[in-house]
């Protein structure tokens, strides 16, 4: 894959889903394509679940990357779009508030305030970013705790501002950390996130765990200690719970 700069912006008023948009355009789309919508009327997470947002109060983008070859990699640039977010959230919030969650979730305080999606598609990824800035009233009901930058922050952000932020942070962190070889993105996310010895339940196929996480590999494969059987476990896909 090439590590682009992402400076081709496209912005629109009203779409399905971004991640959507890039997928169905990604063959007449040049590298380095990121497209913005002021609302989306089908915003998704992972297995199929819903993304909410209201008209302008929030960040939805997707972020093309193409000539991609290894699916694996759609993992490891996720790891590198939420140390961007991160970023950008920090000029807002405090810094020790914000914490990086497996796989790809952003937290202030310990509730949800941002989801990235990467899907894979035709040798490209997308990453589709959904960032909570203003207060807003959800038209589907979000099933765990939530905020927004402004819940957290007192700071009525502006959008245009933070999507200008978003793309500046996205490039510093690919001219920084994306290499030919994309291998060492989760070692570096892991340090990143300071989760070592954390506490965390685990959930994958309905099956709940409680442990520590201990590592990761180079796919983006979350280790964590079982706490009944002290044996080392593995996670490739699912939803983990910080437990402090
Ligand atoms: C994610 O999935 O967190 C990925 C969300 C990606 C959204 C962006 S917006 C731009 C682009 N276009 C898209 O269509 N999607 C991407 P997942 O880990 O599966 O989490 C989904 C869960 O998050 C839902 O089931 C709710 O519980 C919760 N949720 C939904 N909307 C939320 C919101 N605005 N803020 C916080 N949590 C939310």
């Amino acid at each position: 894959m090439k590590c682009e700069v992402f400076d081709n912006i496209i912005t629109l008023e009203e779409v399905d889903s971004t991640n959507t948009y890039l997928k169905k355009y990604s063959k007449n789309l040049p590298v380095g394509s990121v497209v913005f919508a002021d609302e989306q009327t089908a915003g998704k997470g992972r297995l199929s679940r819903k993304w909410a947002g209201e008209k302008g109060k929030s960040i939805a983008c997707s972020f093309l990357i193409k000539d991609v070859y290894d699916n694996t990699d759609a993992v490891r640039l996720s790891f590198l779009f939420s140390i961007a977010v991160k970023s950008v959230l920090t000029k807002y919030i405090s810094y020790d508030k914000i914490a990086l969650k497996w796989p790809n979730d952003v937290l202030s305080s310990g509730k949800k305030i941002c989801g990235i999606l990467s899907e894979y598609s035709k040798n490209c990824v997308i990453i589709g970013i959904g960032i909570n800035v203003l207060d807003f009233i959800p038209k589907c009901r979000i099933d765990q705790p939530w905020t927004t930058i402004e819940l957290e922050s007192g700071i009525r952000a502006d959008i245009k501002s933070v999507r200008q932020e978003l793309v500046l942070s996205v490039n510093s962190v690919f001219s920084r950390y994306c290499t030919n070889d994309l291998n060492d993105i989760p070692f570096i996310w892991f340090r990143e996130a300071e989760i070592m010895n954390i506490p965390v339940t685990v959930k994958s196929n309905d099956i709940s765990h409680s442990g520590i996480i201990k590592s990761i590999d180079d796919k983006g494969i979350l280790y964590f200690q079982e706490k009944k059987s002290r044996e080392l476990k593995s996670i490739s896909f699912g939803d983990i719970t910080y437990n402090d």
